[in-house]
C-alpha cells in the first residue's frame, strides 16, 4: 500500500487544483489530502482566500480523489503527519518546487507540474479568477508573479515585453501559460495586467491597457505629471476599471493602522513628520525586501505618509537636490513642506547610509516606525503621560508585493475603482508634490548647464 500526501487551501476549486489531486492520487494507493484551516492561512500570509475551510473542505471532497482529509494548522505538521500516518510520497505543485527538499529524508518529495492558464470555464465561479498579464520582465515583474501565488483568486496567464525573448525566458522560468508576442494578445486574453516596464513607457502600456479594457496595477511612479496622471484615472473611471499605482508601503498593514491611529487622535494633533528612504550602496537581501528599485520610487514612498497624514494641500513646497553624483541616480534630495498646523520633511537619496525611520509628532504624543519604515511589521506610540511605549503590530507578507496586488484583486471583484488605502487623489497630490519641488529646484538653482529638468526624476535606464 502505497500512501501519497498533498497540501493546499484549494480555494474555488478549480481545474488546477482537480488536475494535482488527480496526478497525486495516481502516485500510489491511497491519498491524504490536507486542507489549509483559515487561521493557518492567514499565519502564513496566504492573502484573499475567499471560502472558509469547511467549503473548501467540500471542494475537494466532490473531487472524489481524496481517501481522507485532514486539516493543516501549523507549520512543521507535514513532517508530523507524513511520520504519524506512514506516507510514502509527499506531493506538491511544481510553484512549490525545492521548498519541500527537507522532507526527502522522510518520505518521497514529488513536484507536479502546475496548470498554466486556467480557462474560465475551468471554474465554478468563473467571476472569481483573476487572470493577470504582466508586461515588462524585469525586477519587479519577476517578484509580483512569485508573490501571486500567495493571493488567492489571481492567475498570471502570460508575460509580454516589447523584447520577445525576454517574454519567452520569463515565462518559461515562471511557468506561465504564454509570452505574448504582441501587446494587444495579452490584453485581449485577460481582465487584467501589472505594468512593472522602465518608467519612460510606463504611461504609454498603462494608457493602451485601459483602451483594451483591462484593469491596471502600476509600478510607481505611474507617470512623470499630475496632468498625465490624470488623464489616466480619467480614462479608467470612464471605462469603468481599476487603476492602482503599487505603492507597497500603502499597502502595508502596519502602515494602515499607523494612518488609523495618527488621523484618530491617539497622539493629539500632528503638528510635524519626518522620513526618510535612503538606500546604502551595500544592499542586503533584508533591505532590498521590498525596497523600491530608483529614486523616483522610493520618492512617491516617501511623500505617501505626508499626504496620508497631513492632507493633499500643503502651503508651501520647498525642493533641494545634489547634482547627480557617482551615476545618474546616485542623488540625495530632500522636500520641505509647511501645512497650516503642521511642518514635514521628505529625504531620499542613493548611497547613503541613513536612518530609514518614519517619525510623526503630535500634541500630546509620537510615532515612530523602525527602519526600514517601509517594511516594518510595527510601530510605537510615544505619550509622556505613558510610562511605556505602546507597541502595535500588523504582519507583512511577501515584502509588500502581495498585499498590493491582494488589494487590486479586491478592488476589481468587489467592483470598487478606488482603494482608500491610495486613492487616485492620493497618488496625484504625490505628483504634484514631486512636480512642484522640482520646479522650485530649477527655478532656485543658479544657471548650470548640467541641471536637466528631471531633478528628481533622473534615473537609469
Ligand atoms: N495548483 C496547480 N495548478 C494551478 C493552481 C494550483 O497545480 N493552476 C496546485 C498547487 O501547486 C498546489 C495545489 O494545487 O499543489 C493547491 O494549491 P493552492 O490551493 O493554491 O494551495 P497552496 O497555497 O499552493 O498550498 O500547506 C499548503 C501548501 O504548502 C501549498
Amino acid at each position: 500500500m502505497i500512501r501519497v500526501i498533498t497540501y493546499g487551501t484549494f480555494d474555488l476549486f478549480h481545474e488546477g487544483h482537480r488536475r494535482l489531486l488527480e496526478r497525486a492520487k495516481a502516485l500510489g494507493d491511497e491519498l491524504v489530502v490536507g486542507v489549509t484551516s483559515d487561521a493557518y492561512d492567514a499565519s502564513r500570509g496566504k492573502l484573499n482566500v475567499s471560502q472558509p475551510v469547511i467549503d473548501r473542505v467540500k471542494g475537494v471532497r466532490q473531487s472524489g480523489f481524496a481517501d481522507r482529509i485532514i486539516i493543516e494548522e501549523y507549520d512543521g505538521q507535514k513532517l508530523a503527519d507524513i511520520q504519524k500516518l506512514g506516507i510514502d510520497i509527499f506531493a506538491i505543485g511544481s510553484d512549490w518546487k525545492g521548498d519541500f527538499d527537507y522532507l526527502q529524508d522522510y518520505c518521497q518529495v514529488v513536484y507536479l507540474d502546475r496548470t498554466r492558464g486556467i480557462s474560465s470555464t475551468q471554474l465554478r465561479n468563473a467571476a472569481a479568477l483573476l487572470r493577470l498579464g504582466v508586461v515588462g520582465t524585469g525586477h519587479s515583474a519577476a517578484r509580483m508573479t512569485a508573490e501571486a501565488r500567495s493571493v488567492s483568486g489571481v492567475d498570471i496567464l502570460g508575460a509580454y515585453d516589447p523584447n520577445v525573448a525576454l517574454a519567452e525566458e520569463f515565462a518559461r522560468f515562471h511557468e506561465l501559460a504564454h509570452s505574448f508576442r504582441h501587446e494587444q494578445e495579452l490584453y485581449d486574453r485577460v481582465d487584467a495586467v501589472y505594468v512593472a516596464t522602465d518608467e519612460s513607457s510606463r504611461a504609454h502600456f498603462v494608457k493602451r491597457a485601459l483602451a483594451a479594457n483591462c484593469h491596471v496595477l502600476c509600478q510607481p511612479p505611474l507617470c512623470h505629471t499630475p496632468a498625465e496622471m490624470h488623464a489616466l484615472y480619467r480614462l479608467a473611471a470612464d471605462q469603468g476599471l481599476v487603476l492602482l499605482e503599487a505603492i507597497r508601503p500603502a499597502f502595508a498593514p502596519a502602515f494602515e493602522r499607523l494612518v488609523a491611529a495618527a488621523r484618530s487622535g491617539s497622539i493629539g494633533q500632528i503638528r510635524a513628520l519626518d522620513v526618510t528612504c535612503c538606500e546604502p550602496s551595500l544592499i542586503t537581501d533584508a533591505f532590498a525586501n521590498g525596497a523600491p528599485d530608483h529614486l523616483t520610487e522610493w520618492l512617491a514612498y516617501a511623500l505617501l505618509p505626508v499626504v496620508k497624514l497631513l492632507g493633499e494641500q500643503p502651503r508651501v513646497i520647498r525642493g533641494s537636490s545634489t547634482q547627480p553624483l557617482g551615476g545618474d541616480n546616485d542623488q540625495s534630495s530632500r522636500i520641505d513642506l509647511a501645512y497650516s498646523h503642521a511642518l514635514a520633511s521628505a529625504w531620499v537619496g542613493t548611497h547613503i547610509v541613513a536612518r530609514n525611520e518614519l517619525f510623526v509628532s503630535g500634541t500630546t504624543g509620537c510615532i515612530r516606525v523602525p527602519a526600514p519604515w517601509w517594511h516594518t511589521e510595527y510601530f510605537e506610540i510615544r505619550s509622556p503621560l505613558d510610562s511605556h511605549d505602546r507597541r502595535i503590530y500588523a504582519k507583512l507578507d511577501g515584502g509588500g508585493w502581495r498585499h498590493a496586488l491582494a488589494e487590486f484583486a479586491s478592488m476589481i471583484r468587489e467592483d470598487r475603482l478606488v482603494s482608500f488605502r491610495l486613492r487616485p487623489t492620493d497618488s496625484l497630490a504625490i505628483a504634484h508634490i514631486i512636480e512642484q519641488a522640482d520646479l522650485e529646484i530649477l527655478e532656485s538653482s543658479h544657471v548650470n548647464d548640467n541641471c536637466t529638468r528631471h531633478q528628481f526624476g533622473s534615473r537609469p535606464h
